[in-house]
């Protein structure tokens, strides 16, 4: 399997994340790509590819405009505006207040823009953000071009960006880019399988009026996890979406066998949807060791996962969401590309 990687990932090396009312060093930070890179190069899995630079036009079909150039601008415009550390909001058009209205200045429109408040703007995010959405296209692109499998590594992630929203260590929703480019390409319908160990709010938002892309997440349960307003079961889709949204909100400590239980659910569901093409949103946070979240994979779990996605029989593409515990990222991430390549090579 193939992976593709653009150097200028590494380029965002933001200080500071608002954690339990402290900054912190991000726990989203460059190392988890040099140890997945390590991993896949001991594992000779395949080659890994410096993916093109596609420019704005793929991120501009699934987000919008004003926010992108936002994002372009932030940085710079914080820091002639006097600011000393990195771009963090500390206000938002909450209920209470108005929407509608975008202001003039930096601070204002970061709260506008910004879904939650840990993930800070710092130089090199956005040449990050570019360079994590071309990983995923030269992805997708290759699966289009070949149906062989790929890995996107994306860094930073995406499944937590709206349509105009950053947060979640989140900028340009990958994911979203990727599934956009498949249907521009001819495919019918797509399935993105979110397994995360949080809930794609991005994803959702972005599709959820649609019935071309089947959003299908499992995570730890919004009443008690990030991203707090938005995962519950309830949430499938609206208008000719309807039913094209599928949330399995977990409980914390939710045992694999559970989990891979619901995976049959999710699995069924995108075969009875007739998708021509499976993109998966992989954070390996689901794991036992991760520092932020609550669920029990284990690394050889991970091979049982991959293991079963292959014999979904679609045209996949995995792409990099989340995975903290930084030591055991290479490890976690190889084994279900490698599962998945096992269980391809055992069906021919
Ligand atoms: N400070 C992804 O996995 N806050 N994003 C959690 C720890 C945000 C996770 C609390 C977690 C975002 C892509
Ligand atoms: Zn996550």
């Amino acid at each position: 399997m193939l992976t593709f990687f653009s150097e200028d990932s590494h380029l965002r090396q933001a200080r500071t994340e608002l954690h339990d009312g402290t900054l912190v060093t991000p726990f989203e930070c460059p190392e988890r790509l040099d140890l997945v890179l390590k991993q896949l190069r001991k594992s000779g899995l395949g080659d890994i590819r410096a993916s093109d630079a596609y420019g704005l036009a793929p991120v501009l079909a699934v987000h919008d405009k004003a926010y992108v150039t936002f994002l372009a601008n932030c940085w710079k415009e914080w820091r002639v505006t006097g600011h000393e550390g990195e771009a963090i909001p500390n206000i938002w058009p909450a209920r209470t207040m108005r929407g509608d209205r975008i202001p003039r200045s930096i601070s204002g429109q970061l709260g506008y823009y910004a879904l939650a408040a840990e993930t800070s703007i710092s130089e090199g995010t956005f040449e990050a953000a570019m360079a994590s959405k071309d990983a995923a296209l030269g992805a997708v692109d290759h699966t289009l071009l070949t149906s062989e499998p790929s890995f996107g590594l994306c860094r930073p992630p995406g499944h937590h960006a709206a349509y105009d929203q950053f947060g979640g260590y989140c900028f340009f929703n990958n994911a979203a880019i990727a599934a956009q480019r498949a249907l521009d390409a001819g495919k019918r319908r797509v399935a993105i399988l979110d397994v995360d160990f949080h809930h794609g709010n991005g994803t959702q938002q972005i599709f959820y009026g649609r019935d071309d892309v089947l959003f299908i997440s499992l995570h730890g349960d919004p009443d008690v996890t990030f991203p707090y307003y938005l995962g519950y079961a309830d949430e499938k889709g609206e208008g000719k979406g309807e039913g094209f949204n599928v949330n399995y909100p977990l409980p914390p400590g939710t045992s694999v066998a559970t989990w891979m239980t619901t995976l049959e659910h999710a699995l069924a569901q995108i075969k009875a949807a007739e998708c021509e093409c499976l993109i998966v949103s992989l954070g390996v946070d689901i794991f036992e060791g991760d520092p932020i979240s609550t669920f029990t994979f284990t690394s050889a779990d991970f091979t049982l996962l991959g293991e079963r996605l292959a014999q979904v029989g679609l045209p996949s593409v995995f792409l990099m969401e989340g995975g903290y515990a930084v030591d055991a990222i290479g490890v976690n991430v190889v084994n279900v590309l490698q599962g998945f390549e096992q269980a391809l090579d055992k069906s021919l």
